[in-house]
């Protein structure tokens, strides 16, 4: 028996036999016939002017085919641009493809060898001569807006990116008539997305056709063929991009990089199919970091915990250079640090500033979760102050449920929520009185257990073209799909989101089978490749769901409108007089008057009996742009223990409970949560990436950039209330990010809380036993209550 009602059922994902069985093609299994291979000469210097390069040495070199260098790329291609471009001020600076000139960081591309094997490039690279004039760097964005600090870009003349300010209220009499202020220095640390398989590129030109095809592991198919494109002066329709299975992106593949221009143009000049794909250090290098903000925050309050005022004053480390969307993430960041509370008043000032770093981008979150991890921390920072539970303190200030939508003062549209009974649902389900109790045993017996509570509300489902316009982002966030009945009546949907490990396969297969009522297997779902899909902004902004599968679900709607037309025409009944019921188009009243959906396919492809003016087939496109993003929210609640001896924190629960609207698969959102909240756990214990003060980076390996294993994890617990969108017909909202947005701080608040007895009120992320166990070890010794890495 077909399975039909699906939505909103734990279907198994389809995706995962294959990719258990080891049956995928990823980037670097694409045979090719003539394939060469390119290495790419990175700057081992964080600043530094080239006097010359030598590329003799591997010229001289049998199997290599040629070497590119900067001047060669400047004049044969155009390069990354920047696409979102809030601020007026926004200083944007062409990102060469290959340096010319200069070098901004350790890891920029600066030529690139191709030969007929992987060894050869490595080997003939090695041969190149740099002559680098090494010029005085700078990491860290405070130091890079100080006087004398050395200038990244000399035609800018500044660091600067841009000074952006959000004000509402009057901050200041909110300030001077408050009971309570507190405030912090929150450091958001540098993070690396580290997806399983790391970035590549294949390209092949066909000199005779005209035709570029590039496969390459990326999360936004379309726009790199729009952008290759143009890089490289194709007209478009000659190029098509295809993502193979992708092993994963955590945001770094919403990106167009120096390296699918490169290798485009060099299969466009050898005629020939050309392939690169990068090391794991060469990935921790060279492609975008994300996070790596200083907030400096404080709030306002009165004695019963009302807030009355936010000051913000912080700085994104943006890194040398902007990739497509970094230029604007921080811009978002203070949109959201309003997050779920009533604030009257609010002065939000950022500084955004060029260092001598990768470029930071779109990691998993991207944004949200540096608002997230300022604004909770705070909070528990103002209760300790005020004596009052942490829960208590978020309850009294949430935007009540009447207030939806609201407009927030930041100028963001929250489309609906309903938070109370959430944090009741979290309150209960991870046991929190008992845990409290639990807790003040623990401290009775001299035991550092501590409880961390953080919530969230984000913005989801990227979509919207002109919301995304007002903020700056130059293209369109709209998504489509195309639902087909093929002639016997199974059904192919192709979509245009972009999917690299969160299930749409199986999601998507879901959402037409409910409108269509045939069987969830008798449907496939194809992506990902220019030339069959009309067009799809991508995976991305937890988007997909409430943008790309609304367009399925209203695809498939039209499908089914065709259907019962030809079905009324070819029963010689009236439109309005059927109904369509589990797949099947029938008289009311009538049902064994009745076509099945096959049924009707066949007919709509033989064509013999249409009714007027009908088209053959049985097929729609629908592109959707809602009309506003969807902001999902949530409460994660975290129990820790703290070894004092050591440092070592144990997690003992975790319980996520997430409102991400009507769900659609609810075993791939507890999967999206769980690998969320992987990343949030892994940004608040180990992951970070440390360049040192001359600009060298010290985390190259995952030797030293820690990433969480199974082991590391705790069994999270997650839970659920479903507030439906009211901007699209499934009344979905994201999930994708919700994990990583609030776990970090969810961890940090509990380790903090365990550590309040010793007047400790922050550590900096990641919280690695060694800070911990210096932090305790100074409080106990009454030297610094701060807790900070003094030794
Ligand atoms: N879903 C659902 N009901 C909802 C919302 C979501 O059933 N109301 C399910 C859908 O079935 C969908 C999945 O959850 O397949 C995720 O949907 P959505 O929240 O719309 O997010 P996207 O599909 O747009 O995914 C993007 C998000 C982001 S931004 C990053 S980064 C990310 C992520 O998802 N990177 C991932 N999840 C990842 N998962 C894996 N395995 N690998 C990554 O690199």
């Amino acid at each position: 028996m077909a399975v039909t009602h699906v939505l909103g059922a734990s279907v198994k994902r389809r995706e995962d036999p294959r990719l258990l069985t080891g049956r995928s093609a990823f980037l670097d299994d694409i045979p090719q016939v003539g394939l060469l291979h390119a290495e790419i000469l990175r700057s081992p210097y964080a600043h530094a002017r080239i006097r010359q390069i030598d590329i003799r040495g591997a010229q001289a070199s049998r199997d290599v085919i040629t070497v590119l260098t900067g001047d060669e790329a400047d004049q044969s291609a155009g390069t990354v641009p920047c696409l979102w471009t809030l601020p007026p001020d926004l200083k944007v600076p062409k990102q060469p493809t290959l340096a010319l000139r200069k070098v901004l960081y350790v890891g920029q591309p600066v030529a690139v060898v191709v030969a007929t094997t992987q060894a050869a490039a490595v080997d003939a690279a090695q041969e190149i001569r740099v002559d680098y004039e090494p010029l005085a760097a700078v990491t860290d964005a405070e130091k890079a807006l100080a006087a004398g600090a050395p200038i990244l870009h000399e035609d800018i003349g500044t660091n600067q990116v841009s000074y952006f300010k959000v004000a509402a209220g009057d901050v200041e009499k909110a300030f001077a008539e408050a009971d309570v202020v507190v405030k912090e220095r929150l450091v958001n640390s540098r993070m690396a997305g580290a997806p399983i398989e790391g970035r590549g590129v294949l390209a092949d030109y066909n000199p005779g056709s005209g035709d570029l095809t590039v496969w390459t592991s990326t999360q936004i198919p379309h726009f790199v063929k729009t952008l290759l494109a143009s890089a490289l002066r194709m007209k478009e329709q000659r190029v098509r991009v295809i993502t193979p299975e992708v092993g994963g992106g955590f945001g770094t593949k919403l990106n167009f990089y120096n390296e699918e221009i490169l290798i485009g143009l060099l299969a466009k000049k050898l005629g020939r199919p050309v392939k690169w794909v990068e090391t794991r250090s060469e990935n921790l290098q060279s492609t975008i970091h994300g996070r790596d903000q200083v907030h400096y925050i404080e709030l306002a309050a009165k004695k019963d915990g009302t807030i009355i005022g936010m000051r913000d004053n912080f700085y994104a480390n943006l890194g040398a250079y902007h990739q497509i969307h970094g230029a604007g993430l921080f811009v978002l960041t203070a949109l959201m640090m309003q997050a779920q509370y009533k604030i009257p008043n609010m002065l939000i000032e950022l500084h955004a500033v060029f260092t001598n770093k990768v470029a930071n981008d779109a990691t998993r979150g991207a944004s949200r979760p540096e608002a997230t991890y300022a604004v909770e921390r705070i909070m528990d920072v103002l209760a300790a102050e005020l004596k009052m539970d942490p829960a208590e303190l978020r309850r009294r200030n949430y935007l009540p449920a009447e207030s939806f939508p609201y407009s927030t003062l930041t100028g963001l549209v929250y489309d609906s929520g309903n938070y109370g009974p959430l944090l009741d649902k979290a309150l209960a389900v991870s046991g929190y009185e008992g845990l409290r109790r639990e807790q003040e045993r623990a401290r009775r017996e001299g035991r550092y257990m501590g409880i961390g509570l953080a919530g969230y509300v984000e913005v989801s489902g990227w979509g919207p073209s002109t919301v995304a316009g007002a903020v700056g982002i130059k293209h369109g966030n709209y998504d489509s799909a195309t639902v087909r009945a093929n002639w016997d009546g199974t059904v192919t949907v192709l979509s245009g989101t972009s999917p690299h490990g969160q299930g749409h396969e199986t999601a998507w297969a879901q959402i037409a089978a409910d409108v269509l009522g045939i069987g969830v297997d008798d449907i496939a779902v194809a992506h990902g490749d220019t030339a069959q899909v009309q067009f799809g902004s991508g995976t991305y902004g937890s988007r997909s769901t409430a943008v790309g599968g609304t367009a399925v679900r209203l695809a498939a709607g039209e499908v089914r409108d065709k259907a019962v037309k030809i079905a009324a025409h070819l029963l010689e009944a009236r439109v309005e007089d059927l109904e369509y019921v589990d797949g099947r188009a029938r008289v009311k009243g009538s049902p064994t008057r009745a076509f099945s959906f096959a049924d009707i396919a066949a007919a709509a492809h033989t064509a013999h009996k249409l009714p007027p003016e009908t088209q053959p087939g049985l097929e729609s496109t629908h592109f959707f742009d809602p009309s506003n993003f969807t902001y999902p929210f949530g409460v994660h609640v975290a129990a820790v223990e703290i070894d004092p001896e050591t440092g070592r924190i144990s997690i003992k629960r975790y319980v996520a409970v997430d409102d991400c609207g009507k769900v659609v698969n609810p075993m791939i959102v507890d999967g999206q949560v769980h690998g969320g909240v992987a990343m949030g756990i892994g940004q608040a214990l180990l992951e970070e990436i440390v360049y040192d003060e001359d600009g060298q980076l010290k985390t190259g390996t995952f030797v030293d950039y820690l990433l969480p294993s199974a082991a590391d994890l705790p069994n999270i617990e997650t839970a659920r209330t479903e507030t439906p969108s009211p901007v699209n017909v499934l009344g979905a909202k994201g999930v994708g990010e919700a994990g990583t947005i609030v776990g970090t701080a969810t961890i940090a608040n509990a380790v903090l809380d365990a550590l309040q007895p010793l007047g400790i009120r922050n550590i900096d992320i990641p919280l690695t036993p060694e800070k911990v166990w210096r932090a305790i070890r100074n409080a106990r010794a009454g030297a610094h209550p701060d807790g900070g890495a003094k030794p």
